[in-house]
């Protein structure tokens, strides 16, 4: 491998590493793929492909649609029966993997450790799923009493043409309990993005609104897009909580159905990923008047931008000054300890691929820490999360993306908050930015390199190339990366880990680093087939 390179004069140009990338694919293959990869240049207004087809054959991240529907965003929602309709593998394999935590108080519902399945058998294929269905949602009534069900399509079901919507409205008619079904097949789209909006539409059309309960705080948020994997959400609710806002729901980590049914009464909504609830926000700002921000609550500064960015909002002197105090004394701690680990930190190289908000968000934390980030990309985020909202209106709309249904929202005049669209125009006009997400691109360095949809085969070339001190990713990538002798940090289920969210999860991370970089243990490890080959075969020709 070749040696590290000096990195302390800004990253060095990857072109060369961009042509070698390439030039293993097929002639289209590499013409495709070399739009999704770019030679960062922050003051360039650079264009990224993505959310597209992955080609086949290409060992990619990326989930399907089922997976990001039901897995990313109903996931995390305790009281609420996700019921998948199809085989028992997509139930399997969906349970309990992604470390979404939730407290339950004394006597509430919690459905998540629970996996539920029609597990569908061959003659539900052939002769259709939605008896068994029915079936299913019949004996969960009986034996959980749920106030919801939320029943997910899986590949087959759209195949054999199950109509999962009629069986929610009959069954919702049956047992008077809200039933409502999504279309998220695995194949729906190109990938979790998909699952992404077919669940904000369903629960913007089924749970949102159903439920006008009386204010509780003088201050009423929602939090968006925050999963609580690895109880990130506990932190940010401390957070909330101390300064005396009041958080109704948050869509969806630590939540409850029932909280999402007075959602609408918030003043304002945060949005954490942009990439999965960014409809949501959307819809609820035409629908109710709400306005919506993008916050970032990893890394230490970025949690004291957003509660400042929060605080500003309000425009409330008591709880400004609260925030202050609160971030005054956090930050004493959070410094007290980068004090301690940055000097071993510092000057690192760190790559990161993750869905489609961490491996920007992530950033924060190894920059506090001196860590650079050489390279990095999402696994099936849009062109608005690398560049920049302002390219969504020439983004193309493709077949893919057409495939998937745009609600049309109309204005609620009983409950629309005409003093927020009123506070918001006053709050632009002296510079405060709503619907603000700037995406990744402009927060990297120069030269570093940004891929989308990055593959197999590209991994291992980074590897080589950059020779990092940590790469973060998932599961799928993490034994490979590390048989290279680069750590692997998982930043989907934080290996166990976590918190890292606000400035407790900072500290967390901080320490984890110091762990994880400073240790020789990786530079003592081959990976076993360089030593001997693992298979061995032959090759006879018959003349
Ligand atoms: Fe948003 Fe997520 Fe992410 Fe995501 Fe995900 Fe996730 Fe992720 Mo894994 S909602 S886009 S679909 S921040 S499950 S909590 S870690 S890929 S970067």
């Amino acid at each position: 491998m070749p040696n590290k390179k000096d990195y302390t004069n800004g990253l060095p140009d990857p072109s060369q590493l961009k042509e070698e990338m390439l030039a293993k694919y097929p002639r289209k293959v590499a013409k495709k793929r070399s739009k999704a990869m770019v030679i960062n240049d922050p003051e360039e207004n650079q264009e990224i492909a993505a959310n597209i087809r992955t080609i086949p054959g290409i060992i990619t991240q990326r989930g399907c649609t089922y997976a990001g529907c039901k897995g990313v965003v109903l996931g995390p929602t305790r009281d609420i029966i996700n019921l998948v309709h199809g085989p028992i593998g997509c139930s399997f394999y969906a349970w309990l993997t992604r470390r979404n935590q939730t407290r339950v108080p004394e006597g509430g519902d919690n459905f998540i450790t629970y996996s539920f399945s029609t597990d569908m058998q061959d003659e539900n294929i052939v002769f259709g799923g939605e008896k068994k269905l029915k079936d299913a949602i019949r004996e969960a009534v009986e034996i959980f009493n749920p106030s919801s069900i939320g029943i997910f399509s899986t590949c087959p079901v759209g195949l054999i043409g199950d109509d999962v919507h009629a069986v929610a409205r009959e069954m919702k008619e049956e047992t008077g309990i809200n039933i409502f079904g999504f279309s998220c097949e695995g194949y729906r789209g190109v990938s979790q993005s998909a699952g992404h909006h077919i669940a904000n539409n369903g629960v913007f059309k089924n749970v949102v609104g159903n439920n006008d309960r009386p204010r509780k705080g003088k201050f009423q948020v929602n939090l968006l897009g925050e999963y609580n994997i690895g109880g990130d959400a506990f932190e940010i609710e401390a957070l909330f909580e101390e300064v005396g806002v009041e958080l109704l729901s948050t869509f969806s980590g630590n939540s409850t159905i029932e909280s999402m049914e007075y959602s609408h009464t918030a003043d304002l909504n945060m949005v954490m990923c942009h990439r999965s609830i960014n409809y949501i926000a959307e819809m609820m700002e035409e629908k109710y008047g709400i306005p919506w921000f993008k916050v970032n609550f990893i890394g230490a500064e970025s949690t004291a931008k957003s509660l400042r960015k929060m605080a500003d909002y309000f425009g409330d002197k008591e709880l400004s000054a609260k925030v202050e105090e609160v971030i005054a004394r956090e930050m004493a701690k959070v410094k007290a300890v980068a004090d301690v680990v940055k000097p071993k930190t510092e000057g690192k190289l760190a790559m990161m691929f993750v869905g489609g908000s961490r491996a920007h968000h992530y950033q924060d934390l190894f920059t506090e820490l001196g860590v650079k980030t050489v390279s990095a990309g999402y696994e099936f985020a849009h062109r608005d999360d690398y560049e920049g909202r302002e390219v969504i209106p020439n983004i193309k709309i493709d077949a893919d993306t057409r495939n998937i249904e745009d609600l049309v929202v109309e204005k609620d005049e009983a409950h629309f908050r005409d003093d927020l669209v009123e506070k918001k125009a006053k709050l632009e006009e002296s510079g405060y930015e709503f619907k603000d997400y700037k995406g990744m691109m402009p927060d990297m360095q120069k030269n570093s390199l940004v891929i989308d949809d990055v593959n197999h085969w590209e991994t291992e070339k980074l590897i080589e190339f950059y020779k990092p001190d940590v790469f973060c990713a998932g599961i799928k990538e993490k034994y490979v990366v590390q048989k290279y002798g680069v750590p692997l940090k998982q930043l989907h289920s934080y290996d166990y880990g976590g918190p890292y969210a606000a400035f407790g999860g900072a500290i967390n991370f901080y320490n984890e680093m110091e762990r994880m970089l400073g240790t020789k243990i990786w530079k003592l490890v081959d990976a076993p087939w360089k030593l001997e080959p693992e298979i061995v075969g032959s090759v006879t020709v018959d003349a």
